[in-house]
């Protein structure tokens, strides 16, 4: 979430290090031992299925090719590398031994020439099959940028000034700065600007090991990294810079002889396998990828059902993820991250270790993961691998089934896999996950931790508490603290959402799907005769939405609303098609004003979205929603148009949201949060496909 801190962030070098780490032909799977197959030879050395994610040498060839093209400047970085993936159609006719094509999708950004180019080559052939100018998109934010930005930040005597005067000296570029850098966003004042644009942010505090002290709410500049300049600068008077404890890496503000301490529980054991790409684990099948943007991809999950293989979804992802401030007061209306386009979730994905982020029974993975490769040969320099990005685990899930009577028992333990990757976005942490059930259901699990982000005011006591301690009437927050909460004397934690959206392509026993909203109505019945009275009745209502114009729905806790992606070619034996359901575990409405809604950050007005399935719909906000432009139309709003989304190859858009008003135990390092959303067998299975794991002891 949170746009990127020089010290906290990722580095070019560090850019530079994964590069290297690329070329350097690594990685693959890994665990050391587990049960089935284990790997001898690296599995992306030779791609072996259309879906395996560009291999090592198969990025250094992208750069050779774009190099020799002689295109793009020495000034040039050649970013968001990924397997350009080829159709489904050819994907799921694929046989071992069949021809593969191979091609990666780019941005290219010249900085030489000031100019941004999308890219696809043609691995094979080593080729450019195509190559388009971006005009004012911008491809999402590179380490190179961010040192830029950087750079003419601390070299600019305003922007220095403006920082002195609030007590904060900077001295000048060799001094590490913590300053938060984000997209411009959707700003109409800069529609005219045609760089590459960057606004960054100050912390208040310079000084502690945290980078995530109070933000400065009265110095924010833009600045445009093509042209080394600062676009505008905002300033504005406001609270004097105080020092409040927030660093976390200090045992005294951690309070840490104050806990009492509970040892974490040791689950051990492993019962899935990867072989290459593939995991399997009981009944469930799938493929994985990993890539810059996106992160963790899931392909062609199935269930083995009595014998036979069923497809359930295509593909799998998190499609873009945003966090957006609720403060309206000049600095932070413009506080939004698309972390997913802006910096990339694999991108600043990091290496996890069993025992300390996943548990001690997890298997880590280790994917290649294209940074930007800089046109210039100087660029990069060596350095030490990093791998260890995806993890997979079992965890203990309570009871998966329990019959009791008398003195006989049947029951099972129920037990989980997990598969995820854990990404650093500032001052917050995500570890999204997928997480397989021996039910036949699967859901998606976002675990947020970190630091919220905070403001200094003038007040050390909380205005309106008054109102909660016994006064009557509501009460409404003081200028000081509006939309946050005091969290500490002198801190407001400000209100904010959590948005995901998960891009689900469903093959529900194949791609000729549909959908169907269910609503129950809770409805009380006159019963006649003697003693007539009303009693409880229960009906559901169930609506097939034939429209993706239609299919902008939004969730309804009062009618247990859910939505059933079924097949209407693949019928039970009652006759009911056989379906997943869309079963929402909480979510919220989106703060975002009805003009925001054509753009980038769309998909947050509606929880669920159909689509007919197109080739490269890949992202809720489009490809480029970076500096999106006023006629920026890549974006769900678009495609929910009047195509039909009945029995046909259709795609699921989900999105998830957390309003997030922040407690003072959110202050300084909040507890996790985990937010998620299930998808469970609707009538896809026949009766309850984990009933034969039942044993009475
Ligand atoms: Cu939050």
């Amino acid at each position: 979430m949170q746009g990127w801190w020089t010290r906290g962030g990722r580095s070019a070098a560090a850019a530079a290090r994964d590069l290297a780490v690329t070329l350097a032909a690594v990685c693959l799977l890994g665990a050391p031992s587990f049960a089935g197959t284990l790997l001898a030879t690296p599995a992306f050395a030779v791609p072996a299925h259309p879906l395996d994610p560009l291999s090592a040498e198969e990025i250094a060839a992208v750069k050779d090719i774009l190099v020799r093209s002689g295109r793009f400047s020495a000034q040039s970085e050649f970013a968001w590398i990924q397997l350009d993936e080829p159709p489904k159609a050819g994907v799921e006719g694929f046989r071992p031994g069949d021809d593969i094509p191979r091609k990666a999708d780019a941005a290219a950004i010249d900085y030489a020439a000031r100019k941004s180019f999308a890219v696809t080559v043609d691995i094979k052939t080593a080729r450019i099959v195509s190559l388009q100018a971006l005009d004012r998109s911008q491809p999402g934010l590179i380490g190179r940028d961010i040192e830029l930005a950087r750079d003419i930040a601390t070299r600019d005597q305003r922007i220095l000034q403006a920082l002195a005067r609030r007590g904060i000296p900077i001295r000048g570029p060799a001094q590490s700065l913590r300053a938060l850098y984000m997209g411009v966003g959707t700003d109409p004042a800069l529609q005219h600007e045609r760089g590459r644009l960057v606004r960054v942010l100050f912390g208040t505090d310079q000084d502690a090991d945290n980078d995530y002290g109070p933000i400065l709410d009265t110095v924010m500049a833009v600045v445009d990294v093509y042209s080394g300049r600062v676009v505008s600068l905002y300033e504005r008077p406001g609270v004097p810079v105080v020092k409040v404890p927030h660093d976390v890496f200090d045992p005294n503000v951690r309070n840490a002889a104050g806990a009492r301490l509970v040892p974490p529980v040791k689950v051990t054991g492993r019962s899935f396998a990867v072989d290459g790409n593939v995991v399997d684990w009981g009944p469930w099948r799938m493929r994985f990828g990993f890539n810059p943007r996106e992160g963790l991809v899931l392909y062609q999950i199935s269930f083995e059902d009595h014998g036979r293989r069923r497809p359930i979804v295509y593909r799998a992802s998190v499609s873009e993820v945003v966090s957006r401030y609720g403060d309206a007061g000049d600095a932070w209306r413009w506080m939004e991250f698309f972390d997913e386009s802006t910096f990339g979730l694999g991108t600043l994905s990091t290496a996890v270790v069993p025992g300390r982020e996943v548990p001690a029974n997890a298997v880590t993975l280790s994917p290649v993961t294209p940074s930007p490769v800089a046109a210039a040969p100087d660029r990069p320099s060596p350095g030490e691998p990093e791998g260890a990005r995806i993890y997979a685990y079992e965890r203990d899930a309570g009871n998966l089934l329990y019959y009791r009577q008398g003195t006989r028992t049947i029951q099972q333990r129920a037990t989980e896999l997990v598969i995820g990757f854990l990404v650093p976005l500032g001052n917050y942490t995500y570890r999204l996950s997928w997480v397989f059930k021996q039910d036949g259901s699967f859901a998606f699990e976002a675990e947020l931790a970190g630091e919220i982000l905070t403001r200094l005011i003038r007040g050390s006591a909380c205005s309106d508490c008054g109102t909660t301690a016994g006064e009557r009437g509501s009460h409404r927050d003081d200028d000081e603290e509006r939309s946050g909460t005091l969290v500490h004397p002198r801190v407001v934690g400000v209100d904010h959402q959590h948005w995901f959206n998960l891009r689900l392509d469903f093959d529900v026993d194949g791609p000729g799907n549909a959908v169907m909203e269910n609503n129950v109505r809770l409805v009380a019945q006159q019963r006649p005769g003697r003693g007539a009275s009303e009693v409880p009745s229960l009906a559901v209502a169930h609506t097939v939405l034939e429209r993706a114009e239609e299919a902008k729905r939004d969730a309804d806790e009062d009618a247990s609303r859910s939505w059933t992606i079924f097949n209407p070619s693949s019928l039970g034996p009652t006759g009911r098609p056989v379906g997943y359901a869309v079963i929402p575990l909480g979510n919220t409405r989106t703060i975002y004003p009805r003009s925001r809604e054509e753009g980038p950050a769309g998909f947050t007005f509606h929880h669920l979205w159909v689509t007919p399935y197109r080739d490269g719909e890949l992202f809720a906000d489009g490809r480029y929603p970076n500096q999106p432009t006023r006629n920026y139309a890549d974006t769900l709003y678009f495609r929910a148009n009047t195509d039909s989304i009945y029995d046909r190859d259709i795609v699921v858009w989900y999105s998830l949201g957390e309003t997030h008003v922040p407690r003072p135990e959110d202050y300084p390092l909040m507890p996790d949060m985990t937010v998620s959303v299930l998808f469970r067998p609707d009538g896809f299975f026949q009766s309850n496909p984990a009933l034969g794991s039942g044993a009475e002891p």
